[in-house]
């Protein structure tokens, strides 16, 4: 089968296009990484090269030893991807070690994979394990609002979760469990990729001062659809603080208990309080 023709590559264009439509990738920001079903891979088998060499992929992943996934490449734009798939995307393996990959299709120009490989691939690792393997979709966007309000809220779990979760009442049920905030850090390496996928243990949203968002989910939908509601939520946030100092009424902490329980969902108390 030919790649460009699979539903996973079809689908993986179509939320990068959604992305860059939402205005969360200027130039080259931004990457996105599928984890493929066997029975995907077996389908492009006859496509895929074996003739790369290994490379370091800069840290270590054992979890993932022998899986394929669909990345974009480093310094590649969201906005041609539609329109070339094959020179901006590549598919990838991790080889049995999980300290190296190799491309086995895409890049057709040349180039990498994205330079956030250690961190979408760790935090691919931590929720393979954690939702025994129903996670394969690792995004990350330059998603303007929620950047914007990294410079004016305390980076931490607590009042970020807070913040956002009021500013829609969908919000508590769409990410119960919170979302995370790593400190300004350099991108691209190792470093920021442990403290992203140590904060992936707990959240499926993780936000990085100063740059961006990094969410994981089951299929691409979920995936979009997480860091849609929480930009959105941002969004709102700020055009409050924008028109008074002090929000004149919100949903309180006992409507928070209210809705989780109609809807069936835990939100912990460390997020409610007073
Ligand atoms: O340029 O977004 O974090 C790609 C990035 C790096
Ligand atoms: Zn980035």
């Amino acid at each position: 089968m030919k790649v460009l023709e699979c539903k996973f590559l079809q689908d993986f264009v179509k939320m990068a296009e959604d992305g860059y439509q939402q205005g969360w990738h200027e130039r080259n920001g931004g990457n996105l990484s599928y984890r493929l079903k066997k029975g995907e891979v077996d389908a492009i088998r006859q496509r895929l090269s074996e003739t790369a060499s290994w490379q370091p992929i800069g840290t270590s992943v054992p979890g993932l030893a022998g899986e394929h996934f669909l990345v974009t490449g480093s310094g590649k734009y969201f906005r041609n991807i539609i329109v070339d798939p094959e020179a901006c995307l590549a598919i990838i393996e991790v080889d049995g070690s999980g300290n190296n990959y190799r491309i086995r299709w895409g890049l057709a120009e040349g180039g990498n994979p994205t330079s956030e490989l250690p961190t979408h691939l760790m935090n691919h690792e931590i929720k393979k394990k954690l939702t025994g393997g129903k996670h394969r979709v690792i995004y990350h966007a330059h998603t303007t609002n929620t950047i914007a309000l990294t410079f004016v809220l305390p980076l931490n779990d607590e009042v970020f979760t807070r913040e956002l979760w009021e500013m829609a009442t969908e919000c508590p049920v769409v990410f119960p469990e919170g979302v995370g905030v790593v400190g300004w850090m350099v991108p691209g390496g190792r470093d920021i990729a442990v403290a992203t996928s140590k904060l992936m243990e707990q959240y499926n949203a993780v936000i990085w001062a100063h740059h961006g968002m990094f969410c994981s989910g089951e299929d691409f939908d979920l995936t979009f659809g997480l860091m849609h509601t929480i930009e959105k939520s941002a969004e709102i946030l700020i055009k409050v603080m924008s028109m008074v100092p002090q929000k004149r009424q919100t949903i309180e902490p006992d409507d928070f208990r209210a809705l989780a329980k109609g809807f069936n969902v835990e939100l912990s108390e460390r997020f409610l309080y007073d």
